[in-house]
């Protein structure tokens, strides 16, 4: 079986704002490819929706965006066993399995935005449970509040299914994918996620990836949509994957026409607000010197320090965000360290490298004792010193006593 893999559309995504088609164009272009590739099945791993309630105006985009599935003949019996519970879905088109992601989390006694869509008859919403087609079977958790992520999998404990085919379906932080300076947290490792799946699909890391963890085959779609603009997502092309449960391999699909990301870190010394104004205004004019056929998201990090008595909300930046707003979508964000943290942290290196060593100190210290006994310069410190330092205490005893004899 072929199956295409999607996640985060963050249908809903800017809405109101100008780039809030962008969400259903890629979104669009994604099911497109899933279609033209001949998938008979479509997983998605989670934040289908940008907001828990979608709007009016989303959902009506949502069915519009779906209808060309419907388009897609085939025979789907999907059977989804929760908690021993089983459940029988007939599609007369390709089928769709999802769990639910962060941001359609609602509360206990609410409907999420996937269980509305399950009703509906567009997909079969997983929490904790398995969808089988034909021979293949889904696992899915759907999106868990990090810090309880590892103990609600540990819980669920999911088992594949002998003589079948298994992809085990998640929306988690993964600790080794979180750059060290990243605000998400992750309670969940690579060495977490259960051993004989065929393939392990997480949502929620929203650029791509793929990884053989000792036989354990792991992939991130991605989103289909720059939301959080972080670093990575402007090295990787958004898309889908395609998976081919016979033969095991997958494969990555570019997105025909994405909205292009640029992500630049400039670094200042204190600095003055002309030159950071100035070094912007070159970066911006250099990134942007050519057409591109939409405009570029660029987000533009700034970091380092200001010259003294200055704060980063001295720096107006409106001006520039909106001379370039005609090329590009543009966000600027301050990032500066305070100059009296910077000095502090300047002094403590200092004071590290200036750090005596152990034996240095000792040494002071013993210098310091001796010259307040009768002792005082009586003998050599520093070779007295080395002999206390070696253990040989007998032999320093022996010559105090020899230099009180004199
Ligand atoms: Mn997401």
């Amino acid at each position: 079986m072929k199956a295409a893999i999607l996640s985060d559309f963050h249908l809903g995504f800017a809405e109101g704002r100008e780039r809030s088609e962008e969400c259903f164009e890629q979104a669009s272009q994604a099911l497109q490819l899933a279609l033209e590739s001949k998938a008979e099945l479509i997983i998605h791993a989670g934040d289908l929706f940008d907001d828990d309630v979608p709007s009016q105006e989303t959902w009506e985009r949502t069915f519009k965006l779906f209808a060309p599935l419907k388009a897609a003949k085939a025979s789907g019996l999907v059977v989804k066993e929760k908690d021993g519970k089983k459940q029988e879905f007939n599609f007369s088109h390709i089928p769709m399995v999802a769990i639910h992601g962060t941001h359609e989390c609602r509360g206990r006694d609410f409907k999420n935005a996937l269980e509305v869509l399950e009703s509906a008859g567009v997909l079969v919403h997983l929490h904790a449970a398995t969808a089988s087609i034909g021979d293949l079977v889904v696992h899915g958790l759907s999106g868990i509040p990090e810090k309880k992520a590892l103990d609600a999998l540990k819980m669920w404990n999911p088992k594949p299914l002998p003589g079948k085919k298994n992809v085990l379906v998640l929306h988690q932080s993964i600790k080794e994918f979180l750059p060290f300076d990243d605000e998400m947290i992750a309670s969940i490792s690579l060495a977490d996620l259960p051993s004989g799946f065929d393939l392990i699909v997480n949502g929620h890391l929203h650029w791509s990836d793929e990884q053989d963890l000792n036989g354990k085959k792991f992939i991130l779609p991605g989103s289909t949509v720059v939301t959080q603009m972080k670093k990575l997502e402007s090295e990787r092309q958004k898309g889908i994957y395609l998976w081919d449960t016979e033969s095991g391999s997958t494969e990555f699909k570019v997105l025909p026409n994405q909205r292009k990301f640029f992500y630049k870190k400039l670094e200042f010394k204190e600095a003055g607000l002309e030159q950071v104004l100035g070094e912007l205004e070159k970066e911006l004019s250099a990134l942007l010197s050519k057409n591109f056929e939409q405009k570029p998201v660029v987000k533009i990090k700034l970091k380092g320090t200001l010259a003294k008595g200055l704060k980063q909300g001295d720096l107006s930046l409106k001006p520039i965000v909106e001379k370039f707003g005609g090329k590009a979508i543009v966000s600027i964000d301050r990032a500066f360290t305070d100059v009296s943290f910077a000095k502090k942290l300047e002094e403590l290196r200092a004071l590290q490298k200036s750090k005596k060593s152990i034996t240095a100190l000792g040494l002071e210290l013993l210098e310091k004792n001796l010259s307040q006994t009768s002792f005082k310069n009586a003998f050599d410190a520093r070779e007295f010193f080395e002999l206390l330092s070696a253990g040989k205490v007998d032999e320093v005893v022996e010559r105090l006593s020899k230099s009180q004899k004199v």
